[in-house]
């Protein structure tokens, strides 16, 4: 019997809990419109063979103030030991505390990360993006980035644009293996199907 753990991870707020909704087909969790709602990482079978082996999907806490992180670990390269092994209060330090957390379970558990960005916004806006690619190359599990929030959706040839200028933003950080639009609230099966590829590569 084999395990395989999909992780979805991502800035906080950018709708990992929704997705997993989505992709699960029921309503696990809490979804809100605000930063770190979710607070420990969660399993859930998304697809089981009747020989018993599992596709586990994992929400997890989102990323906060990495880039304050990412600016210590580059003045300090053995710093994230520091960091993962650091005592942070749940509530007082709740970026890091959650950061903490989401990077811990990806070390410990993922063998794919599932990476939401927030495709509303330009790949230039989206600041968090880099630090939190440092944090995930440093641990080296490879990375399925996702596009999330990409709205209605649009004619094929505007959101083949989207989903390029996404594709050479991230070109070139190592762990990124692919590049898919997969919006929560539109949807689709071709989608899902492209993902599955996407994972078993
Ligand atoms: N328009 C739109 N809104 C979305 C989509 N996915 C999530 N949202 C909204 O974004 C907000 C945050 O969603 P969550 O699923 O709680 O985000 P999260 O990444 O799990 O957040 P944390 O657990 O706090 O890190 C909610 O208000 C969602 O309704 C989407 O595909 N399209
Ligand atoms: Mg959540």
């Amino acid at each position: 019997m084999t395990s395989i753990r999909l992780s979805l991870v991502s800035h906080t707020n950018v709708g990992k809990t929704t997705l997993a909704r989505t992709l699960l087909g029921r309503d696990i969790g809490e979804v809100r419109d605000a930063p770190h709602v979710t607070e420990f990482a969660e399993m859930h079978p998304l697809l089981q063979s009747p020989a018993g082996d599992v596709l586990e999907l994992w929400d997890t806490p989102g990323f906060g103030d990495t880039v304050r992180l990412v600016r210590r670990l580059q003045q300090d390269g053995s710093a994230i030991g520091w960091f993962l092994s650091e005592v942070w209060d749940r509530w007082r330090d709740r970026p890091f505390w959650a950061t903490q957390q989401a990077l811990r379970h990806v070390r410990e558990t993922s063998d794919v990360v599932l990476y939401l960005v927030n495709a509303a916004e330009s790949p230039e806006a989206a600041g968090y993006v880099g630090p939190e690619m440092a944090l995930l190359a440093w641990i080296g599990k490879p990375v399925v980035v996702l596009l999330n929030q990409l709205g209605a959706p649009q004619a094929p040839e505007l959101e083949a644009a989207e989903v390029e200028r996404w594709r050479s933003r991230l070109a070139g950080q190592a762990p990124v293996r692919a590049v898919l639009p997969m919006d929560a609230f539109a949807r689709c099966w071709v989608q899902e199907g492209v993902l599955l590829g996407a994972i078993a590569a």
